[in-house]
Parts: C-alpha cells; sequence; structure tokens
C-alpha cells in the first residue's frame, strides 16, 4: 500500500513518528543508489571503543560519516577506508528524507550525514542514544529497507520503559524535539529472505551531525 497521511503515520512519542511504509514505490532506485555507495565506500563491520568488532556492517554518504574505532565514535568528512570524500547524498535520499521530516511536523530538515547500516541475520544494535551530533535541534530521519526487525524505542535513560515496534521494508521513522536523545535499540534479526534486498535488514539513518 503507498503512504496516505492520515491512516499511515503513527505517533509513538512526543515528537516521534512513524511513517508506515512512506518508501513503498522508490525501493529500486533506494537500492542502485546504495549499491553505487558501496562499490565506492565498501560496508565494513567497525570497531567500538571497548575493541569489539560490530555486527553491523556500516558505510555513510552524505559530507559526514559517522564512524568508530578504538579511539571512538565520532564524524568524520572522509572515508577511513578509502581515505577519499564519504559519496555525496544522493538527491532521492535527501528528497524522501526532508518530506518524510515535513509529514511528522519537521520543516526545514538540512541533514549532512547518511549513516547506513546492514544487519545481516543474527545482527543486532544495542539499546543506545544518538548524542554524537554537534546538533540536537533537528530530527533524525531512518529509513528502514528488506528485513523487519523489532525496534525498542525507549525513554531518556536506559532504565526507561521500552515500546517494540516492528518495522518492516518501506517504513519511516522520523523523531526529534521531545524525543531526540530516547534510548532505542534493534533485536536480533531473524532468518528471512527479502525479494529485492536478499537476506538482509538496511537502515538509512539522515541526521543533521554539524552545527
Ligand atoms: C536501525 N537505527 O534502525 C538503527 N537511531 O537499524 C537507529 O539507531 C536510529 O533508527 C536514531 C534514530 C532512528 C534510528
Ligand atoms: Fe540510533
Amino acid at each position: 500500500m503507498l503512504f496516505s497521511d492520515d491512516e499511515n503515520m503513527i505517533e509513538i512519542a512526543p515528537d516521534a513518528f512513524l511513517l508506515k511504509g512512506f518508501l513503498l514505490g522508490n525501493s529500486k532506485v533506494l537500492l542502485q543508489s546504495l549499491n553505487n555507495i558501496f562499490s565506492l565506500s565498501p560496508l565494513r563491520n567497525m570497531e567500538t571503543p571497548g575493541g569489539y568488532r560490530m555486527s553491523v556492517a556500516m558505510s555513510n554518504c552524505g559530507e559526514w560519516g559517522w564512524v568508530t574505532d578504538k579511539t571512538g565514535y565520532r564524524y568524520t568528512n572522509s572515508d577511513p577506508v578509502t581515505n577519499k570524500p564519504w559519496q555525496p547524498m544522493p538527491g532521492i535520499f535527501r528528497q524522501l528524507a526532508q518530506d518524510a521530516a515535513e509529514r511528522a511536523g519537521f520543516l526545514g530538515f538540512e541533514p549532512d550525514a547518511c549513516l547506513i547500516n546492514r544487519y545481516a541475520v543474527g545482527a543486532k544494535m544495542s539499546l543506545h542514544q544518538d548524542k554524537d551530533e554537534a546538533n540536537f535541534s533537528q530530527p533524525i530521519v531512518s529509513f528502514s529497507l528488506g528485513l523487519p526487525c523489532i525496534f525498542d524505542f525507549g525513554g531518556a535513560i536506559r532504565e526507561a520503559p521500552k515500546i517494540a515496534l516492528t518495522l518492516e521494508h518501506g517504513d519511516v521513522l522520523v523523531w526529534g524535539g521531545k524525543s531526540r536523545l530516547n534510548y532505542h535499540g534493534v533485536r536480533t534479526i531473524k532468518a528471512g529472505e527479502h525479494p529485492l534486498l536478499g537476506p538482509y535488514r538496511f537502515n538509512l539513518t539522515f541526521r543533521r551531525s554539524q552545527k
């Protein structure tokens, strides 16, 4: 089903919205752009400051990219694997992210970073806050493609109660304002095969990382 405002936008918390099926109709063009990015800035499993290898493989596009290594989490304007700038953010990515933000009531979203996460079956992302940005005034827009996941959305402290959302191919989450620093995580991806994306879940997270 294609996106229609009223039925498919669910407020999950103050200033946090799930836009069911928002990307349907753009899957193929998104996948083409992703494959182009991966050919130039390959997916890699980065190392956490604690010395663990992440189960999620990552790349970035846009002016700034999120990275982690032994020395910590940060945004860089070049890819540490290739030592070249990150690939530009495709126009269709920016447009869809801005449109989704606007639907959710956030006008003037200007993302300068797009983190691309690829989850193989068995991968997960532990509960965390997104707080490496220099700018919390803009929302985060997050695209889900491929296999579904269960996404835990909590509160401002780690111990706060969580709601479990199923995120499916084509869904977009937009959150900012009062929810911008809420804890969240992705539970272990279950075995499956998506017709377009294979045995993977992809997540694209758009942010304003700099002032
Ligand atoms: C994911 N997403 O969905 C991981 N963070 O794979 C995130 O960590 C995330 O979806 C901030 C805002 C939206 C998100
Ligand atoms: Fe996050």
